[in-house]
């Protein structure tokens, strides 16, 4: 049976991911309103993805006898002023989920449960990933600044995310 204090903790982070997916969804419609097709396809799958994530927190803690507690979810922002200010707010954001995964993380190793500890790496490994990917993205922003048709060529291929 899980600890008390690691499974809330858990439930925390299984409604961060999912208002996770709830913001990258809001980036998505922002961009489809505005045109950005590739930057809204982007943000769709990265909310998918999200999804996923918090599916797994879901499983662990049915796994470990516990129950998947869902949280009233903050609206999300509705609009950012340019297709590289939403990136910025997207890296921001995956750095507050890095943070909080270690935490997580640390609080297995105090309570000793070798379990969550094992299937917290995978998350550890999973918010590298998450913000190179991102930061890479804003690299190219930086490279091509205000120039229009840099930004059509990245909307473009950020399009092609299988
Ligand atoms: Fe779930 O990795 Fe982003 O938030």
């Amino acid at each position: 049976m899980i600890d008390k204090q690691m499974e809330d903790a858990l439930n925390v982070q299984f409604n961060k991911e999912l208002a996770s997916a709830l913001i990258y969804a809001a980036m998505a419609a922002d961009f489809s309103v505005k045109g950005f097709n590739g930057f809204a396809r982007w943000m769709t799958l990265q909310a998918k993805e999200e999804t996923s994530h918090a599916m797994k927190f879901y499983e662990f803690i049915l796994d470990r006898g516990g129950r998947p507690v869902f949280s009233a979810m903050e609206k999300p922002q509705e609009s950012w002023n340019s297709p590289q200010e939403a990136f910025e707010a997207a890296l921001a954001h995956e750095q507050f989920i890095s943070k909080s995964i270690d935490e997580l993380a640390g609080l297995a190793r105090k309570l000793d449960d070798k379990a969550a500890e094992v299937f917290l790496h995978w998350f550890i490994s999973e918010q590298v990933e998450e913000e190179s990917t991102v930061e890479s993205i804003l690299d190219t922003f930086s490279l091509i600044g205000s120039n229009a048709q840099g930004i059509y060529m990245l909307n473009k291929e950020l399009g092609s995310r299988e």
